[in-house]
C-alpha cells in the first residue's frame, strides 16, 4: 500500500493549505521539535516556546479533524533531533513510499531537504506553502536585467497585480505612497493604548526546555505567555489591531517612547511568519475596517500598513531568494567589531538603547524603528560585524526567520549589501532619535553635546562613521550633503569629534 509522509515545519502552520482539504488514511503528517532548529541560533525563550506551543496546538487541531499526525516532542526517546534523521527513521519504520514537504522559507533548510530527497530511497515532492503573495523567484523575474531593486516599483506592481487599493489601473486617491504622513512624534502626554496580550499557560513546555540543554536568551512569564499560539488568537490580535490601532498606525509608526513596547503596531509578524494567518487576510481585515469607518481611519494610516505587508515583506523575501547564499557573507564596510556585552543585558546608560534592548529581552519584540534606528543604528556606527548582528536579531525576536531577518539586518540596517535593499545607510545622531522619541530628556547623556564626558555617543560616532567610510559613501547622491558639512567643519572640531568617538569605541562596554 502507498503511504505518504508529509513534513510540517514549525513555521508552516497554515491550516488553510490545500493539503488539509481532504482526510486521507494513507497520509501521515509529522511535526518535530528538534535541536538543529532550537540551536542554529541562540533564540529568545519566548520564540522557542511560542513555536512549540503553536506546533502542538496545530497538531491537536489536525488530529481533531481526523488527520493522522506523528508529533515528535523535544525529549522523546526516539527523537533523533534533525529533520533528515527523524524522517529517515520514520520512513524505514513505517514503510512510507512517498515524502512531501512545503517549500521552506529558509535557504539552509531548503538545502537540507533537497539533499534528503536525493539520498532517500523513496520518491518525494515539494509543494508551495500557499502563504505569500509572490513565488520565490517573482521578484528576481520582475527586476531581471535591472541594476537596482527599488521597493517602490515592486510595491506598485504588487498593488496592481493583486488589485489592492486600486481604482482600475490607478492607485486609489491618485497617490501610491503616503510615507511622508507617517513620521509623527507622540505628543508629550499621550497615553498609548494598552496592547492586547494573551495569558497562555506554557509552563509544561518550559519544563521540557529546562530538561534539555538548549541555551536561550530573555525572560518569560510561562503562566501568562503573551503571544498568540493558534489561529483564533492570531485573528483576535488582528481584530484588535484593526479596531483599536489602525487609526493611529501610520502617524506613530516611527515614534518611540520609554516603557511602551508596541504602541500602535500590529505585533502580527509572529502569527504571519509561522503562517497561522496569511498576509492576504491581514490586509483584507485592515481594508474592511477602513471601509467601515472612513471618517475615523484616514487613508494614509491604511496605506502605510498595506505597504509594509504587500510591499516590504514580499520584497524582502524576493531579495532573499534572489541573493542567497552569497547575501549571508556580504560585509560592504568590512566591519569586524564584536557586539557590546550590554546587548545581552540592556545594562547601559544610553536610555534609548536600554529601553529597546530591555523590552526585547522581556517581550522578544521591538518595533521597526527601534530595530533600525536604535540598536541597528548604534551597531553600524560601532562597526560591528554583520555576522554578530544577524545572530543577535535572529535570536532575540519572536518573528525572526532568516528570510526576513537577514535582508532587514544585513541589508536595510547594516548596509552590508552595499545598497541592494536600501539606497543609503540608516545612521543618525541624537537629533533624529530625539525628534522621534522621548528618550533623550531623561538620559544620562546629553543629546546636544558632541564631545565631553556626557556627550551623546551617537553624535561623535555618527561623524566617525562618515569619516571612516568616506571612500565608500562620499559619491552617494543621497549623502553627499553630509560630506559637505563634514568638510566645512573646523579641523580642531573634527579632531575632537574623532577623538571622542575613538574613546567611546574603545570603552564600548562601559557606555
Ligand atoms: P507592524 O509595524 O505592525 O507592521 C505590519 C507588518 O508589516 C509586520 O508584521 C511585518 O510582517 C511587515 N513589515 C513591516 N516592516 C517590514 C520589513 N522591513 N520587512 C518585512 N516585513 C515588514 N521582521 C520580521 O518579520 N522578522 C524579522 O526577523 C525582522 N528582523 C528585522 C531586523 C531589523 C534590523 C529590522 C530593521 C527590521 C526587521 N523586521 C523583521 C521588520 C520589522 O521590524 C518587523 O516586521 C516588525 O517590527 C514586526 O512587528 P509588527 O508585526 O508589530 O509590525
Ligand atoms: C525556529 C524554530 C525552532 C526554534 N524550533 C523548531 C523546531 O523544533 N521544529 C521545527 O520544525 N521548526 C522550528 N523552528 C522553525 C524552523 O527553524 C523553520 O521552520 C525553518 O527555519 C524554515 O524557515
Ligand atoms: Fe540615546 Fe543619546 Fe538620546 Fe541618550 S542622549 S537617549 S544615548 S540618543
Amino acid at each position: 500500500m502507498n503511504k505518504t509522509l508529509r513534513l510540517i515545519l514549525g513555521d508552516q502552520l497554515n491550516s488553510k493549505h490545500s493539503w488539509y482539504n481532504t482526510v486521507d488514511d494513507s497520509v501521515v503528517y509529522v511535526l518535530m521539535e528538534i535541536r538543529t532548529e532550537t540551536d542554529y541560533a541562540q533564540h529568545h525563550i519566548q520564540k522557542v516556546i511560542g513555536i512549540f506551543a503553536a506546533m502542538q496546538s496545530f497538531a491537536t487541531a489536525l488530529k481533531s479533524k481526523k488527520h493522522q499526525v506523528e508529533y515528535i516532542h523535544l525529549n522523546d526517546a526516539n527523537n533523533l533531533q534533525s529533520f533528515e534523521k527523524n524522517i529517515e527513521n520514520l520512513v524505514s519504520k513505517y514503510n512510507f513510499t512517498h515524502l512531501e514537504y512545503q517549500l521552506p522559507d529558509e535557504y539552509r533548510v531548503d538545502v537540507i531537504l533537497k539533499n534528503l530527497c536525493n539520498s532517500i530511497s523513496i520518491s518525494s515532492t515539494a509543494v508551495d506553502s500557499e502563504h505569500f503573495f509572490t513565488s520565490r523567484n517573482e521578484l528576481g523575474n520582475f527586476f531581471e536585467g535591472k541594476k537596482t531593486f527599488l521597493m517602490e516599483s515592486f510595491y506598485r506592481a504588487m498593488r496592481k497585480k493583486h488589485n489592492v487599493l486600486m481604482e482600475g489601473d490607478k492607485p486609489l486617491t491618485g497617490q501610491w505612497n503616503y510615507d511622508g504622513d507617517n513620521r509623527k512624534k507622540l505628543p508629550k502626554n499621550h497615553k498609548p493604548i494598552l496592547p492586547l496580550v494573551f495569558d497562555n499557560d506554557v509552563s509544561k513546555i518550559l519544563k521540557e526546555i529546562h530538561k534539555s540543554t538548549i541555551k536561550t536568551i530573555g525572560s518569560i512569564d510561562a503562566k501568562n505567555f503573551v503571544w498568540p499560539i493558534n489561529r483564533e488568537q492570531s485573528l483576535q490580535l488582528l481584530d484588535f489591531f484593526a479596531t483599536e490601532c489602525l487609526q493611529l498606525f501610520g502617524s506613530y509608526q516611527d515614534a518611540m517612547t520609554p516603557n511602551e513596547w508596541s504602541l500602535y503596531h500590529s505585533r502580527i509578524s509572529f502569527s504571519m511568519n509561522i503562517k497561522l494567518i496569511s498576509p492576504q487576510e491581514v490586509i483584507a481585515r485592515a481594508i474592511e475596517e477602513w471601509e467601515k469607518r472612513p471618517d475615523e481611519i484616514e487613508y494614509h494610516q491604511l496605506e502605510g500598513f498595506v505597504r509594509q505587508i504587500i510591499g516590504w515583506r514580499e520584497y524582502m523575501r524576493g531579495i532573499y531568494w534572489l541573493k542567497m547564499p552569497e547575501y549571508a557573507t556580504l560585509n560592504y564596510f568590512n566591519n569586524q567589531e564584536k557586539l557590546p556585552d550590554w546587548f545581552w543585558t540592556g545594562k547601559t546608560k544610553m536610555n534609548c538603547m536600554k529601553d529597546a534592548i530591555t523590552q526585547s529581552l522581556n517581550y522578544a519584540y521591538a518595533h521597526h524603528i527601534q530595530r533600525l534606528m536604535i540598536t541597528g543604528n548604534f551597531a553600524l556606527l560601532a562597526g560591528v560585524h554583520p555576522d554578530e548582528m544577524d545572530a543577535w536579531y535572529l535570536g532575540i525576536y519572536i518573528d525572526a526567520f532568516e528570510w526576513v531577518e537577514i535582508t532587514n539586518t544585513r541589508g536595510m540596517s547594516q548596509f552590508a549589501d552595499g545598497g541592494i535593499v536600501g539606497t543609503k545607510p540608516y545612521v543618525s545622531s541624537a537629533t533624529y532619535i530625539d525628534k522621534m522619541s522621548h528618550y533623550c530628556g531623561s538620559c544620562y547623556y546629553k543629546k546636544a553635546l558632541k564631545v565631553g564626558e556626557k556627550s551623546c555617543p551617537f553624535n561623535s560616532m555618527y561623524w566617525n562613521f562618515y569619516d571612516k567610510n568616506e571612500d565608500k559613501l562620499a559619491k552617494n547622491p543621497r549623502i553627499g550633503m553630509m560630506y559637505k558639512v563634514w568638510q566645512k567643519m573646523k579641523p580642531e572640531d573634527k579632531t575632537a569629534l574623532l577623538e571622542q568617538a575613538a574613546y567611546y569605541l574603545k570603552n564600548i562596554n562601559e557606555l
